[in-house]
């Protein structure tokens, strides 16, 4: 394993930084996203070059652990650069159908992994930045660390596998999260399983140097972890139960507009944030949570390909990047614009298998009996 650190290019111009760094530390492979001005949100290259080093550290004698941590103070990762993939999308769809099956391929790829994976996050970690941490065995939170799957706010629905956990959460809080895309705390995300560890980011340096040792890593974060108390949600756990456990979304606006009393305020501000969403996004993510519970982590990736397939070749995706990320106007245009608009069959159609353009995951066993 080398040392990618800033490249200087030919001549006098300075290359751009790699975006992603891999470097020894001793026992400890350490991964850096490193595009902090981009809120190190994950592109093709930094995908590429993860699908590249892990399969080697998996060889590697003297890589006991790998460490996944990020460059900036910003964001640990604000998700994939859906820039590039709208760009594609319009121009060259078959490119924009790659990217996300090398991104899904790539968390499938971390779920199989043979070493323990830690990832230290101390920022915001939403969208792709939740998809490359999740499968790891160790998810370690800062005091900064947010979660979000948002998603739906941009005309695309909770992807990279996330389905399958958000479907497994209790009292239907996974619904909640993946529809509304809402933002919850290191306290929240322990008490989900979404972190394994909270610790404050001051001591992530020895974090490294003890694992750069081989000490063991249970042991290390253990005797760091600090018990993160209550979550916000849990006011909410019981109101999120019975009215996210709805059967539509539909349904689960009007249990939202209902709620009276000391809670009211909360229900109609989260109602608003639904009506601002994709209502196409709403729906094939109500469905996509809904059906995940009966499936593997494997399956939900292929079900995420295709219905990302199929929101490249609809209208909500293009039109949400364009709102939230390039004119920043906030005012998507949705098509269809309301929940009732878009019908059972719509939302079937997006689900249909896509015969020879199915992605193909090797199952987990073919991944462990793989040669390279
Ligand atoms: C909802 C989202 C995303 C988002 C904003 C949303 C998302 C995403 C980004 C993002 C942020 C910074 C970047 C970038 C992308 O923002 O998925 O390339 O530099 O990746 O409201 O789902």
């Amino acid at each position: 394993m080398t040392s990618n650190t800033h490249m200087q290019a030919e001549g006098s111009v300075e290359a751009a930084p790699e975006e992603l760094l891999v470097e020894a530390k001793g026992s400890c492979a350490l991964v850096t996203l490193n595009r902090p001005r981009a809120l190190n949100a994950l592109n093709t290259a930094m995908r590429a070059k993860l699908s590249e080093a892990f399969p080697r550290f998996a060889r590697e004698a003297q890589t006991y652990c790998v460490v996944i941590q990020s460059a900036g103070d910003r964001a640990f990762c604000a998700g994939g650069d859906v820039r590039e993939i709208v760009g594609w999308g319009r121009d060259d769809r078959e490119r924009a159908r790659l990217a996300f099956k090398d991104e899904y391929a790539l968390n499938w790829l971390h779920e199989c992994f043979s070493k323990p994976t830690i990832s230290l996050i101390d920022g915001a970690v939403m969208g792709s930045g939740v998809g490359i941490t999740l499968f790891g065995t160790h998810r370690v939170a800062g005091e900064r660390y947010r979660f979000a799957m948002p998603e739906t706010a941009i005309g695309l629905f909770p992807d990279v596998g996330t389905a399958w956990a958000l479907s497994r959460m209790p009292n239907a809080i996974g619904m909640y999260l993946g529809l509304t895309g809402r933002t919850i705390g290191a306290a929240d995300a322990y008490a989900l399983g979404l972190l394994t560890h909270c610790i404050p980011a001051a001591r992530f340096d020895e974090i490294k140097t003890a694992l750069a040792d081989t000490w063991p890593v249970d042991t290390v974060l253990d005797d760091r972890h600090v018990d993160p108390g209550p979550g916000e949600l849990a006011p909410y756990a019981s109101l999120i139960e019975k009215c996210f456990s709805a059967d539509t979304v539909e349904e689960i606006i009007e249990r939202l507009s209902a709620v009276t009393g000391s809670q009211n305020e909360w229900a109609n501000a989260v109602v608003t944030d639904l009506l601002s969403r994709s209502p196409t996004s709403l729906k094939i993510t109500h469905r996509h949570i809904r059906d995940a519970r009966t499936l593997d982590l494997r399956q939900t990736l292929c079900v995420d390909y295709r219905l990302a397939c199929r929101f490249l070749d609809a209208h909500d995706f293009y039109e949400g990047v364009r709102a939230v990320l390039i004119d920043k106007d906030g005012h998507p245009k949705w098509h269809p614009a309301a929940i009732s608009d878009v019908t059972e069959q719509m939302v079937d159609n997006y689900f249909v298998p896509m015969g020879p353009d199915e992605m193909v995951l090797p199952t987990r066993p073919e991944m462990q009996a793989a040669r390279v």
